[in-house]
């Protein structure tokens, strides 16, 4: 691939080098015989990367451990003033790590730029949390007697991130373990491993600035699956979230319970939209092109069926084709492109593998299929558009790509029903006018997921709402609302502070 590379796409790799070492990330990072750090954009090689051994990863933990059991006993709210410090250096830094985003993950431009967005909101969200981490005081049966449930840190908690919000995941869970009192051992995709190391860079710096934290509070492995083992295995971790697909999930789940550690899963999605007879079309467009084909289909939250009523049918899918056709498609450096290259070729062998699946199953497609009017040479996808019959073959599973299956429905109850006949259960919405549908799809006859959305597509959430889904992807809630919970133990505690001793349950026991 590297040979056909055209002057213009080369400097992908000058210019990531360069913010690499703008962001201060040291030499030592690097190897000559490490793990090659692709782009997506051209296919070329950016750096090499020196990996965690498996020696080390175990050390990092270990060090990890050191670090929380200093780190725990400093103030919520003056911890929080590290992460104050961490939101300030991102928004210095905001540009080029975005910027690297786009350069590693393919991310067009504003979506590498929001992704940057996202930490700097979790951080704020997180530093107000530092002084918020509330108990309850609870009402005790015994007389002389006060009952409180109190917040402790937890522990080390790990972080396994994917390529595709390659750095925004592990702030919403670090920020907030880092608040509540908690180290934190970050495993990056091997996919990403250059944006990994300049948020370390970043990392360090807000470190220096807030006077030092304790070594190890923060550690970064770097590796494959052999080292997202060690610390899914390691029992100094008692709180890990994985973010990833459901395969992932079910090695890692199980893992995590055989030792009792608890488990933040956010796997595959197979979201869905219904627009229904109400529906405001434009608006729905719109909505439904962000969030199918927005970040070439590579969102855990993108919209992959689509269920549109039969009186709206054939105003709306005509109009939507139409948009897959002229959809900019290319390098995400480029102004205007708003569909960029798949992360690798094994994205690609996936994405014709269910569009063959789909036309065998009765399938109309439209679009779809390798997109080579690009200068440079990475993967890049027309954008594919599946009318389907019904609901079946492909259209079950989740396949990281862009491709949207459309279907026709005429009952509300039972687009319901198909709605939620999937394995995955993270995001869901629906475009109507019409009151009684709206509330009836969020309501608990409604949609099954973790997120269920009005008149707007299912991605692109906000940090400040709990973000996660049910069945198949996994249970876990990271970010916003009550999920820092999940990052500390709970304690509850009743203090006598009478003379004599009431035994619960009005229980006798005289000595
Ligand atoms: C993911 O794809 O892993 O709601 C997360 C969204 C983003 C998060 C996506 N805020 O689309």
């Amino acid at each position: 691939a590297l040979q056909s590379v055209s002057p213009s796409s080369a400097s992908v790799a000058e210019e990531a080098r360069a913010i690499l070492a703008r962001l201060g990330v040291p030499d030592s990072a690097f190897a000559p015989t490490g793990r090659p750090a692709l782009s997506p954009i051209t296919g070329e090689v950016i750096a090499h990367v020196r990996e965690t051994t498996p020696e080390e990863a175990k050390a990092a933990i270990g060090r990890a451990d050191a670090a929380f059991k200093a780190w725990r006993t400093i103030p919520a709210p003056k911890r929080g003033e590290f992460i104050r410090l961490l939101g300030e250096e991102l928004r210095a830094a905001k540009d080029d790590l975005g910027r690297l985003v786009t350069l590693e993950a393919g991310k067009i431009v504003s979506e590498g730029l929001g992704e940057v967005q996202e930490m700097i909101d979790i951080c704020d969200f997180a530093v107000g949390l530092s002084r918020q981490l509330y108990g309850l005081t609870i009402a005790t049966e015994r007389a002389d007697h006060r009952m409180m449930e109190t917040w402790h840190p937890l522990g080390v908690c790990g972080v396994i991130s994917a390529f595709n919000f390659p750095v925004a995941v592990w702030s919403w869970n670090a920020a907030l373990a880092l608040v509540c009192g908690d180290s934190v051992v970050w495993k990056p995709s091997e996919k990403t491993l250059l944006t990994a190391l300049a948020t370390q860079a970043i990392v360090e710096r807000a470190a220096k600035r807030y006077g030092g934290v304790p070594e190890g509070l923060c550690e970064v492995l770097l590796g494959g699956r052999e080292i997202g083992e060690i610390l899914v295995d390691d029992h100094r971790v008692p709180v890990l979230s994985a973010t990833g697909s459901t395969a992932m999930g079910r090695q890692v789940g199980p893992k995590l319970a055989q030792r009792f550690a608890r488990a933040i899963l956010e796997l595959g999605g197979n979201n869905a939209a219904i627009v229904a007879p109400s529906a405001d079309l434009d608006l729905a467009l719109r909505g439904i092109a962000f969030a199918a084909m927005g970040t070439a289909g590579q969102r855990c939250t993108t919209l992959r069926r689509l269920f549109v009523h039969d009186s709206v049918y054939d105003q709306l899918v005509p109009r939507l084709v139409k948009v897959y056709g002229s959809v900019k498609i290319g390098d995400p450096r480029e102004q205007g492109t708003l569909v960029g290259p798949l992360i690798d070729k094994a994205a690609f062998e996936g994405m014709e593998r269910a569009l063959d699946e789909a036309r065998t199953a009765g399938g109309k497609v439209h679009g779809g299929g390798r997109y080579t009017d690009v200068a440079a040479d990475g993967l890049y996808v027309r954008p594919a558009l599946v009318e389907m019959p019904k609901q079946t073959g492909p259209v079950l599973r989740e396949t990281f790509a862009p491709i949207l299956y459309v279907m026709r429905y005429t009952d509300f109850d039972e687009v319901i029903e198909q709605h939620n006949a999937v394995g995955a259960g993270l995001s869901s919405s629906i475009f109507t006018l019409n009151m009684r549908e709206a509330e009836a799809f969020i309501s608990v006859t409604g949609s099954d997921c973790g997120i269920a959305n009005v008149n707007i597509g299912p991605s692109g959430a906000e940090i400040g709402g709990a973000f996660g889904g049910e069945k198949e992807t996994g249970g876990g809630r990271e970010s916003g609302s009550d999920s820092w919970k999940a990052y500390m133990r709970r304690a509850t505690n009743t203090i006598n502070y009478g003379n004599t001793l009431p035994l619960a349950q009005g229980v006798k026991f005289d000595v």
